[in-house]
């Protein structure tokens, strides 16, 4: 599979957008960071879900929503989900969704 250069959109925020970047920095795949902020009232009506974080692939295709990027940059370069080993993906999956979880509680009831 072709790769194209990446482009990780998000807030100055330690939220949703740190996970994909540190992934991405741990991965092989080429890609840019772009962090917005008096820019996102012009750019929300025109993304797929409104909002962060986005990874664009093209001009015209993006993939929303924080652990859809994950599993996205997973698909594209499988050492960063266990090269194929099937207990090494279950734990990362694991991992995933217990850090989910305790986000959820520790955000519960703020929007973020
Ligand atoms: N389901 C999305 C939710 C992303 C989300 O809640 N993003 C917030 C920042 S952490 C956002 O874009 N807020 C700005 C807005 O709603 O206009 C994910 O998991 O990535």
């Amino acid at each position: 599979m072709k790769v194209p250069t990446l482009s990780l959109q998000y807030f100055p925020l330690w939220a949703k957008g740190p996970g994909p970047a540190l992934a991405l920095s741990h991965s092989t795949l080429p890609w840019s960071c772009e962090i917005l902020y008096k820019s996102w009232p012009k750019l929300k009506p025109t993304t797929d879900f409104s909002k962060l974080p986005i990874l664009r692939l093209s001009p015209t295709s993006t993939i929303s929503h924080e652990l859809a990027i994950l599993s996205y940059i997973s698909k594209v370069e499988p050492e960063m989900s266990g090269g194929g080993n099937v207990e090494d993906w279950s734990t990362s999956m694991q991992l995933m969704c217990e850090v989910r979880g305790f986000r959820v509680a520790v955000f519960e009831g703020v929007v973020i």
